[in-house]
């Protein structure tokens, strides 16, 4: 049957009831909800994209990713939550007329089938390198700024393997070639993963390193915590990624930063410490779903006030 919100607040989905979801909501709001493949995973599924508020006009665009990585399964619900409470509810519609909002729910659909199916814990893609036994490489270390140079892993077998190039996964080629394509229009950029509870704005490749705006940075990243705390109490803390988790080169945010995109950040969704880690138990989607909103309507309004 069709996937409800009931649904998003309660379960994991796979990928392919993910998509299910989307081209229902795609049907019952044609002109708010617009679904544009942006290119083929490693194993032929489809990455998919979805526009809303797309009316043709040129609009200030926030671009929001997520799933990057396999294991961090929050970020697919909190995605499609979003994607579903503006498409749906009639307060967002007057942003919506100045704001585009672009989702990429699902950058890294093999990895999540993977995860799901076989290995609880996989972070990377499954693409295959000749002759290597181990499948895979990381695509939060794989964007083309700084690739390989700090936090990286040169090793197939590594968790954190940047790949033999940058954009060498096709799934981080789709996605910067779909970003550069209207780069002049996003204004703003956020890659959901898990966990931490954190907000991380860039440089990441390396410690003590900050873009010149770094003060409207931490502004907007406070905005965002605050939006959370707002909700139902929970702590967000915002972040330099380099100093305050580790340095790692090659990751989707500091590339889009480097890109000119202004609001370039990492959200780390709960839990906040590892005690379930990966595995947030179902009980908490819903509540997380509703910080992730909050922090993303957050962005979404700076930009357009700005
Ligand atoms: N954390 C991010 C990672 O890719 C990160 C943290 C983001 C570090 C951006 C540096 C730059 O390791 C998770 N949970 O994946
Ligand atoms: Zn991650």
């Amino acid at each position: 049957g069709d996937i409800t919100l009931a649904d998003l607040d309660n379960r994991y989905l796979s990928y392919e009831e993910q998509m299910r979801f989307l081209e229902t909501l795609a049907q019952q709001f044609p002109n708010r909800v617009k679904l544009i493949d942006i290119g083929n995973t490693y194993e032929g599924r489809s990455l998919r994209s979805v526009r809303i508020g797309d009316d043709g006009r040129p609009k200030p665009i926030v671009w929001i990713d997520s799933g990057t990585h396999a294991r961090e399964w929050i970020s697919y619900n909190a995605a499609l939550f979003l994607i579903y409470t503006l498409a749906t509810n009639p307060a967002y519609q007057n942003v919506l007329d100045r704001v585009q909002v672009v989702v990429v729910p699902n950058t890294n659909p093999d990895g999540y089938e993977y995860s799901r199916n076989a290995d609880r814990l996989w972070r990377k893609t499954r693409s295959r390198i000749q002759d290597i036994r181990c499948a895979g490489a990381d695509m939060n270390r794989n964007y083309p700024f700084f690739w390989g140079t700090e936090g990286v892993s040169h090793s197939p077998c590594s968790e954190i393997f940047c790949g033999v190039r940058s954009m060498s996964e096709v799934e981080t080629a789709a996605l910067v070639s779909a970003i550069q394509r209207e780069e002049s229009r996003i204004r703003a950029y956020a890659a959901l993963h898990s966990y931490g509870q954190e907000i991380l704005y860039p440089w990441g490749h390396t410690v003590h390193k900050y873009p010149a705006d770094v003060e409207d940075l931490k502004r907007v990243g406070n905005a965002m915590s605050l939006a959370i705390r707002n909700v139902n109490g929970s702590f967000y803390k915002v972040v330099n990624s380099g100093d305050g988790l580790y340095p790692a080169a090659g990751a989707s945010d500091d590339w889009a930063k480097s890109r000119g995109i202004k609001y370039s950040f990492t959200i780390e969704l709960a839990p906040i410490d590892d005690e379930t880690g990966f595995a947030l138990p179902e009980s908490r989607i819903a509540a997380t779903n509703r910080d992730a909103f909050a922090a993303l309507i957050t962005l979404v309004n700076t930009v357009d006030r700005e």
